[in-house]
């Protein structure tokens, strides 16, 4: 088989890449390790920045988004009994939506039959191969039978541990990683959300985050020692935390429901300083993560894939390169200033196990200046709804 781009990963760069190529009349195929049932049931992202909705908007992929998505106009820090609100609208005159990663997913996947963007699910084994050549071609196995496309240029969107950026050379590559001593305990109910806002809260208890899905469906996570197993966390026990936490400071205090997931993840920056080897582009997780403090992991994957579609119908289109090569350039601009919000963010709202008393009135003393600074929480809001492309 031979298509013009083979992209690896259905998950929202892959997917969005896919349809951006077909909106241009360019050829793909998608090639995805997991069912089509294990993707759209993944529980992950929820505040998207208008880079992702306007993608979404421009496909016309945004029935979803439009009937169920949640305009954000602020969201609130918090440090034990007091909340700051950022109110992002008067601010930087933007919004963020709360839509569903997993729904996001759904739309992708549900509009792809149409729009003749192909997707192999339970594609295993893949490999990408002669990625420094004018063909390179990827083979798996699918249903048992080998299987090979060759392609003008395969996009590397298979998220953190996908194998295509395994198939740089180690001489051509810099890695740049910070892992944090805890992660994020997350539960999902259809219970109503305890805010109208989202609120970051770094109480006494530790770090705690109040999201939601809808106004009957709540996201909320914790921050939790790395050596915390699932097993360890009742539902009772989580909820009964969560109220500690956000019963205080939240408009309608916290609402118990039985869980329809609940899952540990582990917080991380990581940036792979070579987003582009001969014919293989990286896009989203495969090139970077960012702790999910500050929601920018998925509106960084949109973000590449805007650039990468770009310079992919450039060449197609126009016969020009120039884009291509400054694809890494340009995407990479874009992603170390998230990283730094994702890291500052994490740093000041987490306890960190080797910090001491000095270190925590750092925190408080700078959430003190936030809450008196408009200087500061223009900063802090510029930055959550996204920088500009
Ligand atoms: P994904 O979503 O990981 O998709 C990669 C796809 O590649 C497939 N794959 C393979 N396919 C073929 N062959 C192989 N060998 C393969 N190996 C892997 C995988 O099955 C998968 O389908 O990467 P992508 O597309 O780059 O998207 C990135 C986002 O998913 C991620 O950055 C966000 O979920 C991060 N994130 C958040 N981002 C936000 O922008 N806002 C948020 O509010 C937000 N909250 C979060 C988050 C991530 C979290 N977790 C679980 C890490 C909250 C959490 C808890
Ligand atoms: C979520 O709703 O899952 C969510 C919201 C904000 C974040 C991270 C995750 O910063």
């Amino acid at each position: 088989m031979k298509t013009q781009v083979a992209i690896i990963g259905s998950g929202p760069a892959g997917l969005l890449l896919g349809h951006l190529l077909r909106a241009s009349g360019i050829d793909c195929v998608i090639i995805e390790r997991q069912s089509r049932d294990y993707v759209e049931s993944r529980i992950r992202a929820g505040v998207l920045e208008t880079v992702t909705t306007d993608l979404l908007h421009k496909l016309g992929i945004d029935a979803g988004l439009n009937a169920a998505g949640l305009m954000e106009e602020g969201f609130n820090l918090a440090t034990g009994n007091t909340l700051i609100r950022i109110d992002i609208a008067r601010l930087t005159g933007k919004h963020v939506m709360v839509y569903g990663q997993t729904e996001l997913t759904r739309d992708l996947i549900d509009a792809a039959p149409d729009r003749q963007l192909e997707i192999i699910f339970e594609a295993k084994d893949v490999e990408l191969n002669d990625v420094e050549s004018e063909q390179p071609f990827v083979t798996f196995t699918k249903d048992g039978i080998a299987q090979r496309i060759t392609a003008d240029f395969i996009a590397g969107c298979d998220g953190f541990h996908g194998p295509s950026r395994r198939a740089i050379p180690a001489k051509k590559i810099r890695e740049f990683e910070r892992e944090y001593p805890f992660g994020w305990l997350g539960i999902l109910a259809d219970v109503p959300p305890c805010h109208p806002e989202l609120i970051y809260s770094n109480g006494p208890r530790g770090f705690a985050l109040a999201s939601m899905r809808s106004p009957t469906r709540s996201r909320y996570y914790i921050q939790v020692p790395l050596t915390e197993r699932l097993e360890d966390w009742s539902e009772e026990r989580l909820w009964g935390e969560l109220a500690a936490r956000f019963d205080p400071i939240s408009k309608h205090g916290v609402t118990r429901g039985s869980a329809l997931e609940m899952s540990i993840a582990p917080l991380r920056s990581y940036v792979f300083e070579a987003m582009r080897h001969g014919r293989l582009f990286l896009a989203g997780d495969a090139a970077h993560i960012v702790p999910p403090t500050g929601a920018k992991g998925l509106n960084l994957a949109a973000s590449d894939v805007a650039y990468l579609s770009d310079a992919l119908i450039a060449h197609y289109r126009d016969g020009s390169d120039a884009a291509l090569e400054a694809y890494a350039c340009r995407a990479l601009s874009r992603i170390w200033k998230a990283e730094r919000f994702s890291w500052y963010l994490t740093k000041l709202m987490h306890r960190f196990p080797e910090d001491g008393d000095f270190e925590h009135r750092m925190q408080i003393s700078e959430l003190d200046y936030v809450a008196s600074s408009e200087a500061m929480q223009r900063v802090i809001a510029e930055n959550y709804v996204g920088l500009p492309l």
